[in-house]
């Protein structure tokens, strides 16, 4: 096996996969692409990933995109680690919560993001964005509720889906969106402060500089 490497953004959702990379054990190598510098849209980058997002993982000339795509191929190369549970009903569930968080959570918080993608005239544009923050705040309690008493996404058992969780946990508490994560959605809090109790996730959040969850 040769080393993947993995094109990532401090606090993008690309810190699910750096956290999945650590928590493997795998020999990888990070190179950070400067999403407010428009790194992305660089012709560089665009050989590595024509969708100009992060994050994309390479191994030689073999690229993969999409995070939910990569957690599962890390978890798969890795069946030891015990990420992705192969039982039909539990992968599905598994699956399920992938896909809701890239389809539906992610692209809501785009809308707040990225508001301009979505709308031309400057009081739509505001619009999308406000609007968008309440969807979040919805979305954002659903999660909160389906999360329960955990201790993980899927009950007993920790997944790439637990990784996935605390990048958007983390978009929560930030400034586009400032909810008051530890008030407002504490099933979800406690899960990311459990997370945070992973070397392998100190070991990510420290590598991007970003807080750990309290
Ligand atoms: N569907 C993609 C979405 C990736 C994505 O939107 N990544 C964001 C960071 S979280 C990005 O690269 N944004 C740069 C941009 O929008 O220009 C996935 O799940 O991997």
């Amino acid at each position: 096996m040769s080393e993947p490497k993995l094109y990532y953004a401090p606090g993008a959702c690309s810190l699910a996969v750096h956290i999945a990379l650590e928590e493997v054990g795998e020999r990888f190598e990070l190179s950070r692409v400067d999403l407010a510098a428009g790194q992305q849209n660089s012709a560089e980058y665009l050989r590595v990933n024509s969708k100009a997002r992060v994050p994309a993982l390479t191994d030689g000339d073999w690229v993969l995109t999409e995070a939910p795509a990569i957690l599962r191929y890390i978890a798969a190369r890795h069946p030891s680690a015990g990420l992705w549970p192969w039982d039909p009903r539990e992968e599905a569930r598994c699956a399920e919560w992938l896909n809701w968080l890239s389809s539906t959570i992610h692209i809501a918080f785009a809308h707040v993001r990225r508001a301009s993608r979505y709308a031309t005239d400057p009081r739509a544009i505001e619009d999308v964005a406000a609007t968008a923050k309440r969807t979040c705040r919805e979305l954002w309690r659903a999660v909160d509720a389906k999360i329960g008493v955990g201790p993980w996404a899927l009950g007993e058992r920790y997944s790439v889906v637990d990784p996935y969780l605390v990048v958007f946990w983390t978009w929560g508490r930030g400034p586009a969106l400032g909810f008051d994560m530890a008030q407002d959605f504490p099933h979800w809090t406690a899960h990311a402060v459990r997370l945070a109790a992973r070397p392998a996730v100190q070991r990510a959040f420290a590598r991007e500089g970003l807080p750990l969850p309290v």
